[in-house]
């Protein structure tokens, strides 16, 4: 068939569901929705059988779901309607929560209901729900949706309250006062569940130090204690305030002002020197963490929507050395829960005073943590993606020597979408040396995520498993235990292919290659780099659909070469 994804952004869920589409032979073309104009000239141009709204803010226009069936996919349960659908079901403490695909009509959520998918409740931020359990959810309900519309005679359920399984109702758009903390009164739960309701977008409004700010990234502390309200520590850029029975460590804010820097950044870089006072201390939640099981070591790094600074680049390095010091033979490298990594920091970077030269530190920062893993003769390494990974992120991850990813994972191993950024990481080295030189060109070339399916398919990784995030993290322990056998053998062939490959071109020329390249982006000419990296860190609204995308804008027809 032919689909439409009219949608806000090409978000992860826009994403996932592309991919499970076009793997199951519809042909989706995609438009941002910029204007009703440009909708309603998108489907004049690409005529499809059936339009899909993975993540639209606005309402479809009539003359379009008037003519065709237009599937909304809404991040709540059969009967929930509105703009702040997660967000309140994390502010009401929900056991269950669920996604579900209805038909837009003129009153905004209340069209006829043709799947919904259900899922338990997890304590995590609204953005790490929706890019597991509601992904899930959505993948399996809009698949059970574009199905019934496929075979054609199936008639959607009327939104009808007297149903038993209805169990939703309209809830306005969450306001501030819905979540405002007050620090003498809330528990940890309490004040955990407001931040992570408004994770990613908008934030909680609040004062912190003085300052007007909103706050995200919150994880609870167990072992400080302190006034509650009250700054008591600060660590690695996240700050730790006292509740009424505990703390918590908050990661980044945004201060509300329209001065400088408008946009997320680790908390205690915020404050700056108004944290003078404040001790330094480690507390029971950290971002980087290693444990050992049946002989296996575990390195944990959990960098906010995985982006690794230079600093965090050179903690996970030194994290990391420690890791091969011990008497294990397998590491285990498990990203984050929410994502594997996205290379490089680009908020702190253009936060920086010199974006070029906060670039140029963060690249070396991640090549050398690359180089790390990628010289590492004592340890077999596991690369385990349990989230997404994009960019240096991605090829951070193949300098493992088994890549493994949870079955839902999304990969984006491309830089060019950053302002046609060229990109290191020895991604010259890694990706050919997986796909051969052919495929590396059309995978960094065409800027299309790729599916952990598709990517084993392809042999950018070596397997994937787990349909949820417990499945996978046993697959991996199995995985991992059952190579601790062969090390001695896989290690012996490890330093074996490394000698050959280093004799044929010794990584250090990799290296030199792909920074004179970058130092051109960087510091050369053309600002696209520059240019693009403000309007991501800044959310300036797209102007356009990119034309790998609008299939059916481009000139010359909708096809493209099929990886
Ligand atoms: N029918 C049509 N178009 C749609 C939907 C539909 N577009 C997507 C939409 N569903 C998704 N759901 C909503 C529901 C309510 C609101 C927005 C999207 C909403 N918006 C407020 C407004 O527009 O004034 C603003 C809310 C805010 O502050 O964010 O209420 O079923 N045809």
């Amino acid at each position: 068939m032919k689909i439409l994804f009219l949608t806000h952004a090409f978000n992860s869920l826009s994403q996932r569901l592309y991919l499970e589409l076009t793997g199951r032979g519809h042909e989706v073309s995609i438009e941002f929705d910029i204007s009703d104009a440009v909708a309603l000239e998108a489907v004049a141009m690409h005529r499809p059988d059936l339009i899909v709204a993975p993540f639209l803010k606005r309402a479809i226009h009539e003359k379009i779901w008037r003519e065709q069936v237009c599937l909304i996919v809404h991040p709540g349960i059969r009967g929930d309607r509105g703009p702040s659908a997660l967000d309140w079901a994390i502010l009401n403490d929900e056991q269950e929560w669920g996604v579900t695909v209805l038909q837009a009509a003129a009153e905004m959520d209340a069209g006829s209901i043709w799947a919904s998918a259900n899922f338990p409740m997890r304590a995590a931020s609204k953005s790490s729900l929706y890019r597991d359990e509601v992904t899930e959810a959505a993948t399996t309900a809009v698949l059970e949706a574009v199905g019934k519309f496929e075979v054609g005679n199936f008639m959607p359920e009327p939104l009808d309250y007297a149903q038993p399984d209805v169990r939703g109702q309209w809830r306005p758009a969450v306001r501030q006062e819905d979540r405002a903390i007050d620090w003498l009164r809330d528990n940890t739960a309490t004040v955990l569940r407001k931040i992570r309701s408004a994770d990613g977008f908008p934030g909680v409004l609040d004062e912190v130090l003085g300052e007007a700010c909103y706050l995200y990234n919150a994880h609870s502390e167990t072992g400080l204690r302190g006034v509650p309200g009250e700054v008591i520590a600060h660590c690695n850029g996240n700050i730790c305030r006292a509740t009424v029975d505990g703390a918590v460590w908050i990661g980044h804010l945004k201060m509300k002002q329209e001065r400088e820097p408008p946009f997320k950044l680790p908390a205690a870089m915020v404050l700056g020197k108004k944290l003078a006072g404040v001790t330094e201390a480690e507390g029971s939640w950290r971002d980087i963490r290693y444990e050992e099981k049946n002989g296996v070591g575990y390195l944990h790094f959990e960098f906010y929507n995985g982006a690794m600074s230079t600093a965090q680049c050179e903690r996970l390095l030194q994290a990391y050395r420690e890791a091969t010091r011990r008497d294990t033979k397998v590491i285990v490298l498990a990203g984050g829960a929410d994502f594997w990594s996205n290379g490089i920091h680009l908020n702190l970077i253009e936060a920086a005073d010199s974006p070029a030269d906060e670039s140029w530190r963060n690249i070396n920062a991640m090549n050398d943590l690359v180089l790390a893993i990628l010289a590492t003769d004592s340890h077999l390494i596991i690369a385990a993606l349990q989230g997404n990974a994009g960019a240096g992120g991605v090829f951070l991850a193949l300098a493992a020597d088994r890549v493994v990813a949870r079955k839902g994972v999304v990969l984006n191993p491309h830089y060019k979408a950053m302002g046609n950024l060229y990109g290191s990481e020895y991604w010259t080295y890694l990706l050919p040396r997986r796909v051969g030189a052919e495929r590396a060109g059309e995978i960094t070339g065409n800027r299309l995520p790729v599916g952990a399916t598709q990517a084993k398919q392809l042999g950018l990784i070596d397997d994937c498993f787990g349909s949820d995030a417990a499945g996978f993290r046993c697959g991996v322990e199995v995985l991992a235990e059952s190579l601790l056998a062969d090390v001695p053998t896989l290690l012996a062939k490890k330093r074996a292919e490394r000698c050959l490959d280093e004799q044929k071109k010794p990584l250090s020329v990799y290296r030199a290659e792909e920074l004179a390249q970058m130092k051109r982006n960087f510091y050369g000419f053309d600002p696209s780099y520059h240019v693009a990296r403000y309007n991501f860190v800044h959310k300036v609204p797209h102007s356009r659909t990119p034309r790998h995308l609008a299939l059916h804008r481009r000139i010359g027809g909708n096809r493209r070469s099929q990886i």
